[in-house]
């Protein structure tokens, strides 16, 4: 059976939801991202913005010298991540088989979904229209048989449109698509292909294969694929199989050096509330019990604990416990030897659409945790770590 894939790409995602929510804001240049003052970079601009030829990436003082009259706004990512998990919701009311590959983009495999509906396009507008009705974003969609060619299809009408690419529309779509334009073909690899002659997606279909392999390795091959529109990858829908639950997550660190030194001990403190908070919501937990262990150079062992109401599962709400914690504490003449951290008292998210969606946040700006801006303005950028 010919496979049938959607693709789906939120139009100025973060920008729109800013105009949704702020009337104001409505047919207005929208910037949205930067950090204090002019620092930092766009994370997207409106439509309105991107006349004034502001766009994704471009440093927040140059956007401001394009249209200074933009109204510019740092972001809420918790917001934005919340209305991208409405999202995939909404496109699981199409098919299970929905995959989400970045914060506003999802791939439906759709090709057992036809027979519910008229057409691909009443599926595209079916879509479209939830989209419009439940959220209040407009969003583009492709619809082809392969994921690479259905992104492609996005591509061709933004905003709001629909745009369906079948197999025979892809030797003269790919002869008017300059090389540089192909998704997953960076700068370095369009002048590599150009050097060889290959100016167009389709140059790069009719180039020799094996010439292509000498040069690029594997990634030759899947060129060569690209080139002639083939993408056998599937829709990998988000897995349910969440279901490890332990009962605590716990991190602790010997150090190299017996201490005393209170905002030493506060920075290590820091970086494992990263490690364990990381943990817990990689297991789509909060935690209602921290604990603070500590071992002394007598090797005497202490554990604070404290227990909230409502659990926690965000770096700056867990350290700050933590530290409400250790300031507690009188050292005396001790030195600390040890550090630890355990959450307990678990609570688990079931959805899984919310873990996939973190996770796609974190890739993309580094972590979710709006902690980490101000303790990177506190204790530097070296200190911040977030992960594993
Ligand atoms: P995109 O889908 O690339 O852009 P967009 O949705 O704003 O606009 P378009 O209509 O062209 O699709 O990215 C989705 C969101 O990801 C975007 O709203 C903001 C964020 N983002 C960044 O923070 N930095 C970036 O460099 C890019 C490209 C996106
Ligand atoms: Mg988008």
């Amino acid at each position: 059976m010919e496979r049938i894939i959607l693709h789906i790409d939120m139009d100025a995602f973060f920008a729109a939801i800013e105009q949704r929510d702020n009337p104001e804001f409505q047919g207005k240049p929208i910037v949205v991202g930067g950090g204090e003052g002019n620092k930092g970079v766009v994370s997207t601009a409106s439509y309105e913005a991107r006349k004034f030829g502001i766009h994704s990436a471009m440093p927040i003082y140059q956007a401001k010298k394009l249209c200074p009259d933009a109204i510019f706004t740092k972001g809420n990512y918790h917001k934005y991540a919340e209305e991208s998990v409405k999202i995939i919701n909404i496109c699981q009311t199409i098919t299970s088989i929905v995959e989400p590959v970045s914060v506003d983009e999802v791939y439906l495999d759709i090709s057992g979904s036809i027979p519910f509906f008229e057409s691909k396009q009443q599926i595209a507008e079916t879509l479209q229209n939830k989209i419009l009705n439940e959220l209040h974003l407009t969003c583009s969609i492709g619809i082809a048989p392969n994921k690479l060619l259905a992104k492609i299809a996005t591509e061709i009408n933004k905003p709001s449109g629909i745009t369906i690419i079948e197999k025979n529309d892809v030797e003269k779509l790919f002869d008017n698509m300059p090389i540089e334009k192909m998704f997953g073909i960076g700068e370095k690899t369009a002048i590599t292909l150009k050097n060889l002659g290959i100016y167009t997606s389709g140059d790069l279909g009719r180039f020799p294969e094996s010439i292509l392999v000498k040069r690029f390795g594997k990634f030759g091959k899947k060129l060569s694929y690209m080139g002639k529109g083939i993408d056998k990858s599937p829709v990998v829908p988000i897995s349910s199989s969440n279901r490890n639950r332990p009962k605590s997550i716990s991190n602790e660190i010997t150090l190299l050096e017996n201490t005393s030194d209170k905002e030493r001990i506060k920075k290590i403190l820091l970086k494992l509330t990263h490690k364990t908070s990381y943990r817990l919501r990689k297991k789509n937990a909060s935690a209602h019990t921290i604990t603070l262990k500590i071992k002394y150079d007598n090797f005497s062992v202490n554990t604070f604990n404290h227990t909230v109401e409502q659990a926690v599962n965000y770096d700056s709400e867990i350290y700050k416990i933590v530290i409400n914690l250790f300031d507690k504490i009188n050292l005396g003449f001790r030195k600390i030897r040890l550090l630890g951290i355990r959450l307990s008292n678990l609570e688990f998210a079931e959805d899984p659409v919310q873990l996939t969606i973190f996770s796609l946040y974190k890739k993309r700006f580094a972590s979710i945790s709006q902690a980490v801006d101000k303790l990177k303005k506190k204790y530097g950028e070296r200190i911040i770590n977030i992960g594993e």
